[in-house]
C-alpha cells in the first residue's frame, strides 16, 4: 500500500504535537475529574495519534447533567422557531467546515474520504431538515365531547437527554439524536464514541459557534464509565443509544427500572435477495457497496446475499472477481475503496468469525479471509474483503452480526423461501431485492419484516427525512430521523379548555340514566 504525501504528512505532524481535547460542560472546555486522558489512534496507522481525550467518570457526568438541568428551563421556553434559527446556523457552520471535519473523521475512524464526506453531509442534511421542524412541531385539535369545550394536543420536551453514540457514523448518528432533541426543547449530555471523540467535538464546537446557549449541549468523553453513569443518573429522563444489541439490552433494563424513556438502535443482519431475472451486474455492484462500504461497519451492511439458484454460480463468480480487485488501504488515500476496521478488538472479532465460517460452519471461503500485515498494512487493522459461499441459513456467519468486511452468500429456489431466509433473523433493520418484476418486488416489500426495504439497490442509503430503525432485536420500536423522531424527544400533552362557565362533569358522567 503506497502512502500518499498527504497521509505521510498527517502522520508526521501528529507525532510532533498531539493535541489535547477537553469535555464541554456548561459552555466551558474542561478537564475530566480524574485529570486522565486516553489516546485516539488512527486505525489505518496506529502510530498516528489523532489526539488525547479526557477519560471521564461519574463525577464528570454529574457536572454535565447539572449543567443541562440549569439550562433546561430557558431553552424549553425559547420559542421553537428561535431554537431552529440557531440550528440553521449550525448547519451552515458544518457545511463551511465540511472538508476539515471529513479529513479528521477519516483519520480517527478509517472510512474512506468520500464516505466520511457523506457522513458529515448527512449531519448537515439532518440539521437543515430537522431544524425546519421548529416551525412545525405540529400538534392537533379535535372536537370535545361536551359543549363549549375545546380539546387539543401539543408536544412537550422530555427534559434532559443522554445520547450515547457509536463509532461507525461519527457525525451523522450524533446529529440524528442531537438536532431533534434540541429543536424539541430538550437539553443534552452526549457520551461520545471512544474511538471517534474528535468528530463529536467538532459537532459540539460548531454548536458553540452557532450560539447554542451554555449548558444546552454538554459532552463527556471516555469509555463505558461515563456511559453507565449517564444511564443511571436520576435526572436524565431519556437515553438514546446506538450500538450493540448486548449493551442496548442492559441499557433497556436499567431504564425500565427507573422509568426512563429509552430509544435503541442496535444490530442488523441485513440481506439482499437477488432474483433470477435481476440485472446481475447491477446486483453485484450493489452487493459490493452494501457489503464492503465502510468496511462492513454499517448497521445496514449487506452481510447476507440471498441468491436464486439459477444465477447463483454466475453471480458469485462475478462478485468474487470484483471483490478481489477492491483496493484496501488508508482512507486518506484517494484510491482506497475499503479502509481499516475500527480497532484491535473489532479486528479480532471479525477474524474469529472468519474462522467460525471455515471451521465450524464449513462454508466455502471464496475470497479474502486474512488480516493484511505487510508493509504499511502492519500498522493498521486491515482485513481482506471476504466472501463465504455455500452458506446455510442456520450457519453462524449467516445469522450473527459480524460488523466487518465479510458477507455470506446463501442460495434459494423460490421467492417465498428467500423471504423466509431473510426474515429468519433475530434482527430486522434493512433488506433489499434485485428484480425486474414489479409483482415480485411489491410482494417482497409487503412480506419482508424489516424497518427499511430497498428495491434494486443495496441495504444502505437511508435518507434523513424518512424514518430509520428496525424490527425485532434491532430496536425497541422507535424510529430516528424523519418526523417520527419527534415522538422520541417529545411527550404528548392533551389540553382541555372548558369555556361553558359551569361545572361540566367528564362526558362519561353526564349521561342520563
Ligand atoms: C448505519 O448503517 O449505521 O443508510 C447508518 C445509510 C446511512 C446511515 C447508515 N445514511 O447508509
Amino acid at each position: 500500500m503506497a502512502k500518499t504525501k498527504a497521509a505521510k504528512k498527517q502522520t508526521k505532524s501528529s507525532k510532533n504535537k498531539t493535541e489535547k481535547y477537553q469535555n464541554y460542560i456548561g459552555g466551558e472546555w474542561i478537564k475530566s475529574a480524574s485529570g486522565e486522558y486516553f489516546e485516539n489512534l488512527n486505525p489505518a496507522d496506529t502510530s498516528d495519534v489523532v489526539g488525547r481525550f479526557p477519560k471521564s467518570n461519574a463525577e464528570d457526568v454529574d457536572k454535565a447533567v447539572a449543567a443541562a438541568k440549569n439550562a433546561a428551563t430557558k431553552w424549553r421556553r425559547t420559542p421553537a422557531p428561535k431554537r431552529a434559527e440557531i440550528l440553521f446556523r449550525l448547519g451552515e457552520i458544518l457545511r463551511d467546515n465540511k472538508d476539515e471535519f471529513t479529513r479528521q473523521m477519516t483519520r480517527e475512524m478509517g472510512k474512506v474520504l468520500k464516505e466520511a464526506g457523506g457522513d458529515v453531509q448527512e449531519a448537515i442534511d439532518c440539521t437543515y431538515y430537522t431544524a425546519g421542524e421548529g416551525r412545525r412541531l405540529h400538534g392537533f385539535t379535535t372536537p370535545a365531547e361536551m359543549p363549549n369545550k375545546f380539546a387539543m394536543c401539543v408536544r412537550q420536551p422530555v427534559g434532559i437527554c443522554g445520547l450515547i453514540t457509536p463509532f461507525n457514523f461519527p457525525m451523522a448518528i450524533p446529529s440524528w439524536k442531537l438536532i431533534p432533541a434540541l429543536v424539541c426543547g430538550n437539553t443534552v449530555v452526549i457520551k461520545s464514541g471512544e474511538d471517534v471523540p474528535l468528530s463529536t467535538i467538532n459537532l459540539v464546537k460548531s454548536c458553540e459557534a452557532a450560539g447554542i446557549p451554555k449548558g444546552v449541549v454538554n459532552v463527556v468523553n471516555g469509555y463505558s464509565e461515563p456511559g453507565e453513569a449517564l444511564v443511571n443518573h436520576r435526572d436524565v429522563r431519556l437515553i438514546s443509544f446506538t450500538g450493540s444489541t448486548d449493551t442496548g439490552r442492559i441499557i433497556a433494563e436499567v431504564c425500565a427500572r427507573q422509568n426512563k424513556i429509552v430509544s435503541l438502535e442496535m444490530g442488523g443482519k441485513n440481506a439482499i435477495i437477488v432474483m433470477d431475472d435481476a440485472d446481475l451486474d447491477n446486483a453485484v455492484e450493489g452487493s459490493l457497496w452494501g457489503a464492503f462500504g465502510t468496511s462492513g461497519q454499517r448497521c445496514t451492511a449487506s452481510s447476507r446475499l440471498v441468491v436464486h439458484e439459477k444465477v447463483y454460480k454466475k453471480f458469485t463468480e462475478k462478485l468474487v472477481e470484483r471483490v478481489k480487485k477492491l483496493k484496501v488501504g488508508n482512507g486518506l488515500d484517494k484510491q482506497t475503496e475499503v479502509g481499516p476496521v475500527i480497532n484491535a478488538a473489532a479486528m479480532e472479532k471479525i477474524l474469529s468469525y472468519i474462522e467460525i465460517g471455515v471451521n465450524e460452519d464449513k462454508a466455502t471461503l471464496a475470497c479474502g479471509g486474512n488480516r493484511l500485515t505487510k508493509g504499511d498494512y502492519k500498522k493498521g487493522y486491515f482485513i481482506e474483503p471476504t466472501v463465504f459461499t455455500d452458506v446455510d441459513r442456520n450457519h453462524r456467519v449467516g445469522q450473527e452480526e459480524i460488523f466487518g468486511p465479510v458477507t455470506s452468500v446463501i442460495s434459494f429456489s423460490t421467492l417465498d423461501e428467500a423471504i423466509d431466509i431473510v426474515n429468519d433473523s433475530k434482527y430486522g433493520l434493512s433488506s433489499a431485492i434485485y428484480t425486474q418484476d414489479v409483482n415480485q418486488s411489491f410482494y417482497a416489500m409487503q412480506e419482508l419484516y424489516t424497518g427499511i426495504c430497498y428495491v434494486n439497490s443495496a441495504t444502505i442509503g437511508a435518507e434523513v427525512h424518512l424514518p430509520f430503525g428496525g424490527t425485532k432485536g434491532t430496536g425497541n420500536g422507535h424510529r430516528e430521523a424523519g418526523t417520527q423522531v419527534l415522538d422520541i424527544f417529545t411527550e404528548w400533552k392533551s389540553l382541555y379548555i372548558d369555556y361553558s362557565g359551569k361545572l361540566q362533569k367528564a362526558q362519561i358522567d353526564e349521561v342520563e340514566i
